[in-house]
C-alpha cells in the first residue's frame, strides 16, 4: 500500500467572528484531516477556538446540501442547475416585468465576511435594484453611535491594550466571542493592568478581572453617567476636552441631573461600585472595550454613545491604551465603491422587523426572496414571523450549505461553499489584518460558490458581461486602495498584512472627522433601563456560545429541549433540572432549567442560535424591535416568565 498524500495549506476563516483566524489545514489524501491555528499569524497566535477545531464534523456531515433542490408538493428534490436556474431567472424578469424590482428582496447576513460576497448585492443592485435591508441586528446600534460621536468606526490596533493601565471590558465575553483577545488581556495583565467587568450576566470574563460589577440589564447609560459625575467631580477630566468636545456642558449637566445615589440605584449597584470604576477608570490610560452585547437593547445606541463621552471626558481619546474601542474597520479600506447599498434601493425593510416587514410591505408586495450566508429564521426575532413571511412568497430562494431552518421553507435551495473551500478576501472586525482565503479543498462537485452562482444566473437575467471577469480582477478592484501601501493580491497572497491604511491609535491628533471636527457628545439620553413586568419578571437573553457559530452547530447537537439558565430564586416552585415553559408576550418555549446562583434574579439566559425545527430557538419568543438609532435588534430585552411544563 502506498503512504497516503499529506500536504498542509493555509486560508483564512470567514466565519462572522472578530478573530479572522489564519487555518493550518492538514489534508490526506484529498480530505482534510486536521485544523489548526496559524503560529505565523499575530492575532491567531497558534489556536483556533472550539466551533471551527471541530469544524471537520459539520464539513464531512452527511446531511450537506451538495445539489440544487426544489421543492414539489411540499418535499425537496434533487434538480440540475440548470432546472434550478433556468426557472429562477424566468420568475425573477416575470416579476420585474409586472412588478418592478422592488418586488424582489435580496437579504445577506453573516454566513461569510468574505469581501466577494458582496458581490452578490452587486447583482442584485443590477438587477434591480432590489429591496434590501436597512440596519444591522449585529452592530448597528454601535456602529450609529461611534459614527456620530467621532465621524468614524474603528479602533485601536489589537495589541494596544498592551498600554493601557487599567481595561474596562463592557458587557463582553471574551472567553466566547473574542478568544484571541484573551492572550493579549493575559500579557496586559501581566504587565499590571486592572480589568474590570460590567456585566449584568456572570460568565467566565469575571474570572479575568479585579471587579465584576452586575448591573441591571440596561443600567449602564445610569452607571456611566454616575463615573461621568465622579470624574467631573473630582476633576479627573481631561482640562482640555473643551477644545475637541462639541457638547461638553450638555453632557456634563446630563451626569449632574442625578446624584450619585440615584444612579446607583438606577443603575442596580451600589454607589462604591461606581466609586470604584470611577477611580480606576480616572487612572488611565484607560480603555473600553465594549461589547457587542450592550447595544442590542432598546437604548443599545444612547449606551453605546454615553461610553464614548465617557472616553472623551477622560482624556482617554487619542492616546495609546485608551479608546473607546467597539468594532474596527472591516469593510473601511477597501474599494467598495461598485456598490450602492442601501442608500440606493428602491425600499428598504429593518432587518430586525423583516418578518413583519415582508408580510406588511405593500405597493409592490415582496413577490420574490433571495436569502444568502443567512439563517433569518432562526437568528432574527420573532421566528415564526420570518418563517411565515417566506414560506408565503411566490419564490423564496436559499444558498447554503445546509438545509437550515431558513433553508426549509425555500422553493429552491442552491447548494453553496463552506469557509473550507472558499475563494475570497477577508478583513475583520476585531483587528486589522487583511487575508485571502483560499481552498484547502475543492468542493463536491456540483457546489458552487456565491460568485459561480452569481456568473451562472448572470446571463440568463441579460448580466452576462457584468459577471464575467475572475476573481482575481475582483479582488484586485477590491485592494486597489490598499495595494499601494503593500496589502497587494500578490503580497496578501503570500500571508496576512496589516492594513496600511489603519492606524494604532485613533484620533491622535484629537481632531475628529466629524461636522464640526470635534468628538460630537451625547446631549440627551433615556438612562432608565428597561423594567421586567410584575406579569414577566425575567429579562430572556440568547447569547452566543462557544459550541456554535450562531445557528451553524455540530451535528447531532439540536436534540430535546434547550437549556435556560436561571437563579434558583427567580425560579419558585422549580428545581434544578426541571423542564419548564418559558412564556413571552408572543410565544412559548419549553426549556430544562439550570440552576446557577451567580446570576442576577431578574435574567434567564439561554444559547443562540437553537434551530426552530428543533424546538430550541430563543428567537421565537423576541418581539420584532429596533434600537433606539442604527437598526439594531432588541434582541435582550423580552419580558418572559415561567410556568410548569
Ligand atoms: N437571540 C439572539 N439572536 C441573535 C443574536 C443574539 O445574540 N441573540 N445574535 C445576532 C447576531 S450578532 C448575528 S451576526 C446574527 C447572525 O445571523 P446569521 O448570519 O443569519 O447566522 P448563521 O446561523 O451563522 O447563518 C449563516 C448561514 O450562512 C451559511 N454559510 C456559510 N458560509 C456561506 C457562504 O460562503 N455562502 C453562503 N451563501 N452561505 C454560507 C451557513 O451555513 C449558515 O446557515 O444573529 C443574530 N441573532
Ligand atoms: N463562539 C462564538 N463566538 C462568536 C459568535 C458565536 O455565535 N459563537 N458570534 C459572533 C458574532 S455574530 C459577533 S457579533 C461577535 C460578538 O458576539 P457577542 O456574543 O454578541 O459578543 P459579546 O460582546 O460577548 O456580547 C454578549 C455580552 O453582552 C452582555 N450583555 C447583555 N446585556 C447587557 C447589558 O445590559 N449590559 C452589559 N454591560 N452587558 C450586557 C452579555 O452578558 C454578554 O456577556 O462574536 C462572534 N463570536
Ligand atoms: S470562528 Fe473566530 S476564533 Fe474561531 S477560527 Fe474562526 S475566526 Fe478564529
Ligand atoms: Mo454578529
Amino acid at each position: 500500500m502506498s503512504s497516503p498524500k499529506v500536504e498542509q495549506k493555509r486560508t483564512i476563516c470567514n466565519r462572522d467572528c472578530p478573530d479572522a483566524c489564519s487555518i493550518v489545514a492538514t489534508i490526506e489524501d484529498g480530505k482534510v484531516v486536521q485544523l489548526q491555528g496559524d503560529k505565523d499569524h499575530p492575532v491567531t497566535d497558534g489556536f483556533l477556538c472550539h466551533r471551527t477545531s471541530r469544524f471537520l464534523e459539520i464539513q464531512y456531515d452527511p446531511s450537506r446540501v451538495t445539489t440544487p433542490l426544489m421543492k414539489r408538493e411540499g418535499k425537496f428534490e434533487p434538480v440540475t442547475w440548470e432546472v434550478a436556474l433556468d426557472f429562477i431567472a424566468d420568475r425573477m424578469l416575470q416579476i420585474r416585468d409586472e412588478s418592478g424590482p422592488a418586488a424582489i428582496m435580496h437579504y445577506r447576513s453573516g454566513g461569510s465576511m468574505g469581501m466577494m460576497k458582496f458581490v452578490t448585492n452587486y447583482f442584485f443592485e443590477q438587477f434591480g435594484p432590489v429591496t434590501v435591508k436597512s440596519g444591522n441586528v449585529c452592530s448597528g446600534a454601535g456602529d450609529e453611535a461611534q459614527l456620530t460621536d467621532f465621524g468614524d468606526k474603528d479602533s485601536h490596533d489589537f495589541f494596544d491594550l498592551l498600554h493601557s493601565k487599567t481595561i474596562v471590558i463592557w458587557g463582553k465575553n471574551v472567553y466566547v466571542s473574542s478568544v484571541h483577545l484573551l492572550p493579549v488581556l493575559k500579557e496586559a495583565k501581566k504587565r499590571g493592568a486592572r480589568m474590570i467587568l460590567i456585566d449584568p450576566v456572570y460568565h467566565k470574563t469575571a474570572t479575568l478581572c479585579e471587579h465584576h460589577f452586575q448591573p441591571r440589564p440596561g443600567g449602564d447609560i445610569a452607571f456611566a453617567l454616575g463615573v461621568a459625575r465622579l470624574l467631573f467631580e473630582n476633576g479627573r477630566c481631561d482640562p482640555t476636552a473643551e477644545a475637541y468636545c462639541e457638547h461638553l456642558e450638555e453632557f456634563r449637566a446630563m451626569a449632574y441631573s442625578r446624584t450619585l445615589k440615584q444612579w446607583a440605584q438606577m443603575a442596580g449597584v451600589g454607589v462604591q461600585q461606581i466609586e470604584t470604576l470611577a477611580e480606576y477608570y480616572g487612572d488611565g490610560p484607560s480603555a473600553i472595550l465594549v461589547g457587542w452585547g450592550l447595544q442590542r437593547k432598546t437604548y443599545g445606541s444612547s449606551t453605546i454613545r454615553v461610553l464614548d463621552g465617557l472616553g472623551a471626558i477622560s482624556g482617554n481619546l487619542g492616546v495609546a491604551g485608551g479608546g473607546v474601542c467597539f468594532s474596527s474597520k472591516w469593510l473601511g479600506n477597501f474599494n467598495m465603491d461598485f456598490l450602492q447599498g442601501a442608500k440606493g434601493a428602491p425600499r428598504t425593510i429593518a432587518e430586525p422587523l423583516l418578518g413583519p416587514g415582508i408580510l406588511q410591505a405593500a405597493d409592490p408586495p415582496v413577490r420574490m426572496v433571495w436569502v444568502t450566508g443567512a439563517n433569518p429564521v432562526t437568528m432574527l426575532p420573532e421566528s415564526l414571523t420570518v418563517k411565515r413571511a417566506l414560506e408565503s412568497r411566490e419564490l423564496t430562494v436559499v444558498v447554503d450549505a445546509f438545509l437550515t431552518d431558513t433553508a426549509r421553507c425555500a422553493d429552491v435551495v442552491l447548494p453553496t461553499t463552506t469557509l473550507l473551500e472558499d475563494d475570497d478576501l477577508l478583513g475583520s472586525y476585531g483587528h486589522h489584518w487583511i487575508a485571502e482565503s483560499q481552498p484547502v479543498v475543492p468542493p463536491p462537485p456540483l457546489v458552487k460558490t456565491d460568485y459561480e452562482i452569481v456568473q451562472a444566473l448572470a446571463p440568463r437575467v441579460g448580466l452576462g458581461e457584468k459577471f464575467s471577469e475572475d476573481v482575481d480582477t475582483w479582488k484586485k478592484r477590491i485592494l486597489e486602495r490598499v495595494s499601494p501601501g503593500g496589502a497587494s493580491l500578490e503580497n496578501v497572497r503570500q500571508g496576512p498584512v496589516r492594513d496600511p491604511l489603519s492606524r494604532d491609535v485613533l484620533f491622535a491628533d484629537r481632531q475628529f472627522p466629524t461636522e464640526t471636527g470635534k468628538a460630537n457628545l451625547v446631549r440627551k439620553v433615556c438612562a432608565e433601563p428597561p423594567v421586567p413586568t410584575l406579569k414577566r419578571p425575567l429579562f430572556l437573553m440568547a447569547f452566543s456560545t462557544e459550541k456554535a457559530q450562531a445557528s451553524q452547530w455540530l451535528p447531532g447537537t439540536q436534540q430535546g429541549p434547550a437549556t435556560a439558565v436561571v437563579h434558583p430564586d427567580a425560579a419558585a416552585g422549580f428545581v434544578d433540572g426541571d423542564k419548564a415553559r418559558i412564556e413571552s408576550e408572543i410565544a412559548e418555549l419549553t426549556v430544562l432549567l439550570k440552576f446557577d446562583s451567580r446570576q442576577r434574579k431578574d435574567v434567564i439566559l439561554m444559547e443562540k442560535g437553537g434551530w426552530l425545527s428543533a424546538g430550541r430557538c430563543a428567537n421565537v419568543l423576541v418581539p420584532a424591535q429596533a434600537t433606539d438609532a442604527g437598526g439594531c435588534a432588541v434582541y435582550y430585552d423580552t419580558p418572559v416568565r415561567l410556568l410548569p411544563a
